[in-house]
């Protein structure tokens, strides 16, 4: 059984086995969590980032898929890196979301890692609503078949923050 738990913070601060970033398929870097991540983890994620493109991820880390570097500084042992859709008005990519969050509790649970730190993948420059991303996230994790004990989605700001914890709410085990 997984516990789900709501934080409103900055994810680079959090402590966790892994902290999943919501990186682009170029796994070199970017704006947002991806930045952050970057800059407080320093050079070492992106030394790991570089070494997976030449060996496995020449063309890019597709979206959906995600793949596991260092965490270099931060205070986790593990950086999960994860592409999100791009959000499209006309066409539904949930599948694709959706599979961010089990791809990365996969390789949390092929790493070992207990504790997981999600951001809320796709809800910023990819402009995925953050009501249906929260959903998304939600269901997702809370139907997930994995060892990961804990896992906490860390929100940036207080508006995403309550869109979460509406959501949580609803999909309570006995509502
Ligand atoms: N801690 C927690 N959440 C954050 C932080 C932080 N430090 N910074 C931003 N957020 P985004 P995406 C929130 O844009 O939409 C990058 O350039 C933010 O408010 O980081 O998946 C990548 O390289 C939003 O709710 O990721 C890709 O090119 C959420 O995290 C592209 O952006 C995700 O916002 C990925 O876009």
């Amino acid at each position: 059984m997984t516990t789900i738990r709501l934080v409103r913070s900055d994810i680079t601060r959090e402590r966790a086995d892994a902290i999943v970033n919501a990186a682009n398929s170029s796994l070199l870097g970017g704006g947002g969590v991806d930045g952050a991540i970057h800059r407080r983890g320093g050079p070492a994620i992106l030394a790991d980032c570089r070494a997976l493109r030449a060996s496995r991820y020449g063309r890019g880390l597709p979206t959906g898929q995600a793949v596991a570097t260092t965490a270099g500084d931060l205070d986790a042992t593990w950086v999960i890196h994860t592409v999100g859709p791009v959000y499209a008005a006309g066409e539904d990519r949930s599948a694709l979301l959706a599979s961010c969050y089990r791809e990365s509790l996969r390789v949390a649970d092929e790493l070992g890692a207990g504790t997981v730190a999600f951001p809320a993948i796709s809800t910023g420059v990819y402009g995925w609503p953050m009501d249906d991303g929260a959903r998304i996230a939600l269901e997702t994790v809370r139907t997930a078949d994995t060892r990961v004990r804990e896992v906490r989605f860390v929100l940036f700001d207080e508006p995403a923050h309550a869109i979460f914890a509406a959501r949580l709410d609803e999909s309570a085990p006995g509502d």
